[in-house]
């Protein structure tokens, strides 16, 4: 009901009634008021004038499963959201439940994470308040070995997402960081259970810096958040909801050529690295290459200084600026 009455209130251009409320909805208006006030404790700002009704004229940056479910339409990715005030991890969240049966297209979303991870053991740091700490659980019809594509599709989709609000310049650093002005904005780590030719499921877990103006010692010189490169306040749940919709429109091209061919050139053109010198960590060893681009498997095409060329795969090899991160 919460979620219904925000997405009315929200698609009306004016107020709308109580009297049209309580017929939508089939309450009382004493249950509208009561819906009402809890919206406004929340944060919405609702203007209610007698004999016109009610309407929004603010919005908090809230991140609450109805706040994000009223923004999504049927073509969303999205389907579902569960929010957590605070968990462990939104991965382990939406692994968990993943395991109980639950369905494609949900999201978990939380304010902090207590225990965030990134790729390989590595921590995630997920501060309360100002960032985007989610994970989506989908049930694709696809071999596992295709399963690591869908972190590039979602690079794509973040930053498509992040530009479509503000005028940024926002890149990706193969395969899957997303730096702002050479700093790391959003990590992604996509996990999946599969068994030999099927997958269970893929959990793709995704951490945005939004807004936050503070950041931990140990990360401060590689991290920073759309805001501290913008100046922009963005608001989460829009952000979250134009990631949604990006994402189904690259996923469809994706499940359709089973590789990334339909998202190549944009791709490539969100590739931070480019056609420059880049260092390649390897297991035991490291050598400058020139990054060439990404090749429809999700390789990193790279030529070397004799000449040579070759495609590295993620998971196997780092990739550095010559001077640092990127
Ligand atoms: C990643 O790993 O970049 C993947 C991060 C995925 C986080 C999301 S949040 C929702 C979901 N739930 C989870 O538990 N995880 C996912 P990796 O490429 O391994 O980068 C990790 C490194 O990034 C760390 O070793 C730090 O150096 C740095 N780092 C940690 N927290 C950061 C932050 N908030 N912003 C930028 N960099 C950070």
């Amino acid at each position: 009901m919460k979620t219904e009455l925000l997405r009315r209130l929200r698609n009306a251009d004016s107020y709308v009634s109580g009297q049209e409320l309580c017929d939508q909805f089939g309450v009382s208006r004493t249950a509208v008021w009561k819906w009402i006030n809890q919206l406004k404790a929340e944060g919405y700002q609702i203007d209610a004038v007698s004999n016109k009704g009610y309407q929004i004229t603010s919005y908090p940056d809230n991140i609450t499963a109805s706040e994000i479910e009223s923004l999504l339409t049927e073509q969303d990715i999205i389907k579902h959201v569960v929010f957590f005030d605070e968990t462990d991890s939104t991965n382990n969240e939406a692994k968990r439940d993943a395991e109980k049966g639950a369905k494609d297209g949900t999201l978990y979303l939380t304010e902090a994470q207590n225990a965030g991870r990134g790729r390989r053991g590595r921590q995630w740091l997920s501060p309360a308040g100002s960032g985007v700490w989610m994970s989506l659980l989908l049930r694709p019809e696809l071999d596992p070995r295709f399963a690591s594509m869908l972190t590039i599709v979602t690079a794509v989709a973040v930053v498509e997402a992040i530009q479509q609000d503000i005028d940024v310049d926002c890149k990706i650093k193969w395969p899957n960081d997303i730096v702002v002005n050479k700093h790391k904005v959003c990590g992604i780590l996509t996990e999946m259970s599969a068994e030999m030719e099927q997958i269970n499921y893929v959990v793709i877990g995704i951490g945005i810096n939004v807004n936050t103006e503070d950041f931990d010692e140990s990360i401060k010189d590689m991290a920073s958040s759309i805001y501290k490169e913008t100046g922009v306040h963005v608001k989460r749940s829009e952000l979250i909801s134009r990631f949604s919709k990006s994402f189904s429109k690259y996923y469809q091209k994706f499940l359709q050529t089973k590789d990334l061919s339909g998202l190549l050139e944009v791709y490539n053109n969100m590739l931070i690295n480019k056609n420059k010198q880049v260092k390649i960590i390897d297991r035991d060893t490291t050598f400058t290459a020139v990054a060439q681009g990404m090749n429809e498997l999700g390789e990193l095409i790279i030529q070397k200084e004799d000449g040579s060329i070759e495609n590295v795969v993620a998971g196997e090899v780092s990739v550095r600026g010559l001077y640092g991160y990127v």
